[in-house]
């Protein structure tokens, strides 16, 4: 096959575009696709400082290096969620990834923070799956750092799969809160927030592999070892099925959604708008935020189990 863009020896063959690219096109047609997406959805401009939220995988480091090539003003965060080694080699890419390219990283670890509570810690104590404990820890820092730093907009790596995926379980179950908020730009509701944005996704997880590895961008390959088991992924799987027997099935799926549905939703959901967390103040629907809450059940159980030792 050749390149659709060049007609020299394409290295990649895209069926979801009919389309074909050597890798020098390649690069510049992926980092087209995502300027498009800022520029549709309105997620920044040339002027705003934005703060990218990397995890030290393919799609947060792909999408570092897109934005610092299409010129834009960012900084790195990384949020060390204390998940033994898988924490450990992952910060160690990010640190690796930003020196060489001399870009500003602001590193945070959960166990140094505020109460000190990594995601193994928080879950144990309350019996939640690790991943619910760690989508809130990471929300609050990722919202505390934005708005401490005065960053205008928060950007994650998040691409087409994960956001099929997520619109996949939200429809199956007809979650209509959760549709009413899943879309590519989602604006602050209050002052402490930032806006927050998702340059891939209308760009398949296969689409910024490739990008990654032309780029030479080096990655931690091992996945969390939480991800295993979780649901998303049996739902990534049914949409990888049906995207092989009808390719351009999910990127349909989500830009439709996007264009036509998820208006409908935003409007019919009411959203109250926050006020502020008695703890730490940052945004709160009730006298505590979630992240506060989340601590104070920790601690709770905690007194509760050491009282128990005591008196035992
Ligand atoms: S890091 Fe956290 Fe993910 Fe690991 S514990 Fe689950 S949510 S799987 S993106
Ligand atoms: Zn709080």
């Amino acid at each position: 096959m050749k390149c659709t863009r060049c007609k020299a020896k394409a290295e990649v063959h895209l069926r979801a575009h009919n389309a074909g690219f050597c890798r020098p096109c390649y690069v510049e047609y992926f980092r087209r696709q995502v300027e498009r997406s800022i520029d549709k959805q309105k997620m920044f401009g040339r002027d705003d400082h934005i703060l990218v939220a990397v995890s030290g995988g393919k799609d947060s480091l792909a999408l570092w290096d897109v934005l610092i090539a299409l010129g834009y003003r960012t900084t790195g965060l990384y949020l060390g969620l204390g998940i033994g080694g898988y924490s450990d080699r992952s910060k160690a890419m990010v640190e690796a990834f930003s020196s060489a390219r001399d870009l500003p990283l602001i590193v945070r670890t959960l166990a140094d923070e505020g109460p000190g509570l990594a995601v193994p810690d928080v879950a144990a104590s309350t019996r939640r799956v690790p991943c619910a404990a760690c989508g809130a820890m990471k929300r609050h820092f990722f919202d505390a750092a934005a708005h401490e730093g005065r960053f205008d907009v928060l950007a994650t790596g998040h691409n087409l799969d994960d956001e099929a995926a997520r619109l996949l379980g939200n429809v199956l179950r007809w979650q209509r809160d959760h549709l009413a908020r899943q879309r590519p730009v989602l604006e602050p509701t209050h002052p402490k927030f930032v806006r927050k944005v998702k340059p891939f996704y209308l760009l398949s997880e296969y689409e910024t592999a490739v990008y990654t590895f032309m780029r030479g961008i080096e990655y931690v390959v091992e996945e969390c070892p939480n991800a295993a088991g979780a649901t998303q992924l049996v739902y990534k799987d049914a949409l990888n099925r049906l995207e092989a027997s009808s390719p351009g099935t999910k990127q349909a799926f989500v830009k439709e959604f996007v264009r036509s549905a998820q208006a409908l939703f935003a409007n019919d959901v009411a959203r109250d708008t926050p006020g502020e967390c008695q703890a730490c103040g940052m945004p709160a629907f009730g006298a505590l935020c979630s992240f506060c809450s989340l601590v104070r059940e920790v601690e709770t159980k905690r007194a509760r189990r050491a009282a128990a030792e005591l008196g035992a």
